[in-house]
């Protein structure tokens, strides 16, 4: 439907995009990072604001002609400060992380310490791993998640933060099943005089919809992506206290990025009004339900989860002693078009490439309609793979197949 009038222009282009929407359909997406936007948000990434050329910000711009790109700009930000209860939001992010590296600029210089999570405990690449900027320009101390329960340790991250006196102190994760406690964190940050920064990326959604709490009277900087949880187009944004707002819009322009993509920013304004929905909160709360009815499912077919379960939208798979590795069964599902991502876990023994854990988050099947009966369904199909795989497989495909159809995407 989206490509009819594409193919007019461009057959061989508007097919690879029809291609992909109908893998969206007939997939189960479980890849907790990803969502599936409304038409509203599509309708505005796809419009004719990628004319337009606004480096500035609204009224401070370095181009004429900018008077209605400077209303879109105004009320992205301004939902997107009313959605999270911050004193200033910046929308122009490319993405995750230009909004950390921005956040690291705005509060430091390079040379600081900062204390942030492990990537193989959770954490991200823009958080200070040595092939990233972060890593190359920062003195980087990492914490990680305690062995036996999987969950963060204050008490290690207090003790590293007393010993190397970070300048930062980062929370936030990319494979963190369990509530962050953000009001843990500022209380080492004022014991050893650091800045918080929050990357809130994963979990927005739930933040806006009170389903996790919020950063945001804790943190002096926070940064998010705007298309996982969140359910916008593919894009950052940050949030801060007023006193640090001319920081942090001066790291991202001329600091670190160029003209904004206010295409992008007009479909963040939508994504954030449809975010300010009651019916957003009813959303978000699916999802925390339909993620504790699949760790269920899974735990109850005898597939053990890091930390023993979620409390938001995801949970890790640890496969270790099951005979599978997180590379063969993303291999497997994908080919019964489950779609998830192979994670390291807590102490992998296997490499990166191999892993020993799969990732997998409720959003988009959440958004597709999909219920806490469903998710037990979801369960069978993954233990299935795991433990009898060349036996289920055609049946799997089938079930997929039936949950798809019964849950179209755009009505396709
Ligand atoms: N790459 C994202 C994820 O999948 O979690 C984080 O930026």
């Amino acid at each position: 439907m989206f490509f009819e009038r594409l193919s007019e222009f461009d057959p061989e282009v508007a097919a690879s995009c029809d291609r992909e929407l109908k893998r969206q359909q007939g997939n189960i997406e479980l890849i907790a990072s990803e969502n599936i936007v409304s038409e509203a948000v599509l309708l505005a990434a796809g419009g004719i604001l990628t004319n337009k050329y606004a480096e500035g910000y609204p009224a401070h711009r370095y181009y004429g002609g900018c008077v209605y790109v400077d209303e879109v700009e105004e009320i992205a930000r301004e939902r997107a400060c009313r959605l999270f209860g911050a004193e200033h939001a910046n929308v122009q992010p490319h993405c995750g992380a230009n909004a950390n590296l921005a956040a690291f600029m705005a509060l430091l210089t390079p040379g600081d310490t900062v204390l942030s999570m492990k990537l193989s405990a959770g954490g991200h690449l823009s958080h200070g791993t040595p092939m990233n900027i972060s890593g190359k320009c920062f003195n980087i101390v990492n914490y990680g998640v305690d062995d036996v329960t999987g969950l963060i340790n204050y008490d290690e991250v207090r003790q590293l933060a007393h010993e190397c006196k970070p300048k930062m102190i980062l929370a936030g994760a990319s494979a963190y099943p369990r509530i962050i406690d953000f009001a843990e964190f500022r209380k080492i940050a004022d014991e050893v005089g650091a800045f918080l920064m929050v990357d809130m990326a994963h979990i927005a959604g739930l933040v806006a919809a009170g389903e996790h709490p919020s950063p945001i009277p804790y943190a002096d900087i926070v940064t998010t992506t705007t298309h996982k949880t969140l359910r916008g187009p593919r894009g950052g944004l940050i949030l801060c206290r007023e006193e640090y707002a001319k920081q942090v819009d001066k790291a991202i322009f001329p600091g670190t990025q160029g003209g904004p993509l206010e295409h992008i920013i007009a479909a963040k304004a939508v994504a954030f009004g449809e975010a300010l929905r009651p019916e957003f909160k009813t959303y978000q709360h699916g999802i925390v339900l339909n993620a504790k009815a699949l760790a269920k499912g899974l735990l109850d077919r005898k597939i053990n989860l890091v930390s023993g379960g979620t409390d938001n939208h995801l949970m890790l798979l640890d496969l270790r002693g099951t005979g599978t590795t997180g590379r063969d069964l993303e291999v497997r599902l994908d080919s019964v078009h489950i779609t998830a991502n192979k994670n390291s876990i807590p102490n992998d023994p296997e490499k990166p490439t191999v892993t020993s854990g799969i990732r997998v988050g409720t959003p988009a099947v959440t958004t597709r309609g999909m219920n806490e009966a469903d998710m037990d369904k979801i369960a069978a199909f993954i233990a299935d793979s795991v433990y009898d795989f060349d036996a289920k497989k055609e049946s799997i495909n089938a079930g997929v197949a039936e949950l798809c159809a019964k849950y179209p995407i755009y009505n396709h």
